[in-house]
């Protein structure tokens, strides 16, 4: 299905004049091209051994002007608007206590996270949810209650780790275990449910089967009332369910799109959502400060440009996996390590000659090894520096704060993720072909999401426990499914350019070499393949953990921000389309009020 949601949000050529600026005039010849053409070029560079020829991706060069993001300044911060927030907040906060019946109350909770609000509310909720499921064996008042409304409830108690039955949907299923057919005329039940089922663990039968028939039900919905409100909703969940969505995007996309619009808009919420989010839009750009000024320290744009400059894109993942304001020191270091991984992703799969690859990979093994070290190329030396001093400031932060010392475990995840790089440059190298599961035994580690993983916990977790470390070490499986979505969403987005400019095969490829099935059928393999390790994520989330909520939320955010960059293509190395409009609305422009 490729529906969009019906009315883009802000398009470039609206913007005003001030807003245009952001991006930079430099040009080379790459952009003028189109972005998808990425051409293998042999380049030459003089060195001690002169001639080599390298590959190049011709990556588009930053769209950002980064001295105009590093001057954003917003006006919402400080005591008018903090006020104003508070006494917003105490509204809802009453709103909520005086609701009766628990399902206006769910309502109203499922209202809040979709406009990026319940974080305010997080102890109110965590109460109501317990106090639901521990009556839950009063299975007769479930049994009374409208399809919408299990749902709904059954959606909220999964997303906050409570393991709650399918059979709570027992009451709409026959015999036979069909849902009853008088169900399909509601189309508020079936949207609930088809959003409910992708909280679903595998195995579970009933939700399997909602899913199918309630997409089949949904698409026909919006075939035959085009412009209704109802169908603007259905459709945007047809193109991306609910819980597969990154957090903030969809709540600008509520506030701005939809719940203006709804009958039942409440305007005390609506003007908290609008105001929250020009004031956690100010944090970021006060974050954005910090990391542009980092980049400019180090000196890696200008040595290493053969490499994607993504600093802005790498940033909006951060705000995609923890975007609420008091995650700032998160956000500030985590957005380094993107930066740091992709690097050294395009000197291993591009840049990099077998030789050189092989000497960092052991440099990184070693680590402290100034033998190696000294050894290594220069544009490798500058990298390993920034690389070796980033870890050394978190490792002292964690240090400061906690007396652990954590630099061995940061330090194995990059030692992981080069082994896991230098596996694949073997395999290109002997223009190797692995089968599809012996690519992704090394391809779940190769995406980085390990490594990014690791250094995650440590920039959230006070106080970290043994337990947690243990978890950490062997790669606990929360870690592992949010990596495998990332790596199956990340071949179906970027391996047909992957591809043109010469890397190794990704699983797509794998899978039509192992089988001769064609792109199509191995392309909508790997999506099965993704589906399947949701659900298997999805048992994780509910599972006892020795991660924090927070955490979970994090490794759970990581897969759902794959979902936004590689869905319909690669949005992460091509950024000039929607991905600058996203960057925009989440990161420069309040939204006016
Ligand atoms: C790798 O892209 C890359 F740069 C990513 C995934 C962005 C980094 C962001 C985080 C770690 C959060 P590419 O498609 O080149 O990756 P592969 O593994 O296919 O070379
Ligand atoms: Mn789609
Ligand atoms: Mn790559
Ligand atoms: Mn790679
Ligand atoms: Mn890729």
């Amino acid at each position: 299905l490729f529906l969009h949601s019906p009315v883009p949000l802000l398009s470039f050529t609206k913007l005003p004049a001030t807003a245009r600026s952001c991006f930079s005039h430099k040009t080379n010849g790459s952009e003028s091209r189109s972005p998808r053409t990425i051409q293998c070029m042999a380049a030459k560079r003089n060195s001690e051994n002169s001639n080599i020829i390298r590959r190049t991706a011709n990556y588009q060069r930053p769209i950002w002007d980064y001295d105009y993001m590093q001057s954003l300044k917003s006006e919402y911060v400080g005591e008018p608007y903090t006020r104003r927030v508070n006494k917003l907040k105490e509204e809802v906060r009453i709103m909520l206590d005086k609701m009766v019946d628990p399902v206006n109350k769910l309502e109203l909770i499922d209202l809040l996270q979709k406009l990026g609000l319940s974080y305010h509310f997080e102890n109110d909720i965590k109460k109501l949810l317990k106090s639901i499921y521990d009556n839950i064996s009063n299975n007769d008042a479930w049994n009374k209650e409208a399809l919408y409304a299990v749902a709904l409830k059954f959606r909220l108690l999964r997303q906050h780790g409570y393991n709650v039955s399918q059979e709570v949907f027992g009451s709409f299923v026959d015999e036979l275990g069909e849902f009853k057919a008088y169900l399909y005329e509601d189309t508020k039940g079936m949207l609930y449910l088809y959003e409910a089922s992708y909280l679903s663990i595998e195995g579970e039968n009933v939700l399997e089967h909602a899913r199918d028939f309630t997409t089949k039900h949904l698409e026909e919905f919006v075939k035959r009332n085009k412009d209704q409100y109802l169908s603007r909703v259905v459709s945007h969940a047809l193109e991306l369910p609910l819980d597969w969505q990154m957090p903030r995007l969809e709540a600008r996309w509520w506030f701005i799109d939809i719940y203006e619009r709804s009958d039942d808009m409440n305007p005390t919420l609506l003007e908290l959502a609008k105001l929250d989010f020009n004031m956690v839009q100010a944090t970021y750009q006060e974050d954005l400060r910090h990391i542009l000024m980092w980049w400019r320290s180090t000196g890696l744009g200008e040595k290493l440009n053969f490499a994607r400059d993504r600093l802005i894109e790498c940033f909006l993942w951060t705000v995609g996996t923890r975007f609420e304001p008091q995650f700032r020191y998160f956000r500030r270091m985590s957005t380094r390590i993107n930066v740091l991984i992709t690097i050294i992703d395009d000197i291993y799969d591009v840049y990099g000659k077998l030789d050189e690859l092989e000497l960092f990979t052991e440099t990184v093994e070693r680590w402290d090894d100034k033998n190696l070290t000294e050894k290594l190329p220069d544009y490798m030396k500058q990298y390993f520096y920034v690389l070796n001093n980033t870890l050394n400031e978190i490792a002292l932060d964690t240090l400061k704060e906690q007396g652990l010392h954590i630099r061995s475990y940061l330090k194995k995840a990059w030692a992981d993720l080069c082994k896991s790089y230098i596996v694949e440059a073997r395999w290109y190298y002997s223009g190797y072909t692995p089968t599809l599961q012996e690519y992704n035994n090394n391809a779940w580690i190769s995406i980085a999401g390990p490594v990014a993983l690791v250094h995650y916990y440590f920039l959230v977790t006070n106080p970290i426990t043994k337990e947690a470390l243990q978890c950490l070490e062997e790669y606990h499986n929360i870690i592992r499914f949010s990596s495998m979505i990332f790596r199956f969403e990340n071949d179906l987005g970027t391996s047909p350019d992957e591809l043109k400019k010469g890397d190794v095969p990704k699983s797509i490829q794998c899978y039509m070499h192992e089988t001769g099935a064609s792109y199509e059928g191995a392309y909508e393999y790997i999506q099965y393949l993704s589906g399947i390790t949701w659900k298997q994520m999805n048992k994780v989330r509910v599972a006892k953990s020795p991660f924090s909520k927070t955490y979970i939320g994090i490794a759970v955010n990581l897969a759902r921000t794959a979902m936004f960059f590689y869905h319909h293509g690669d949005k992460f190395g091509v950024t000039n389309r929607e991905t600058k409009d996203r960057v925009l609305s989440l990161l420069v422009q309040p939204f006016p009020l």
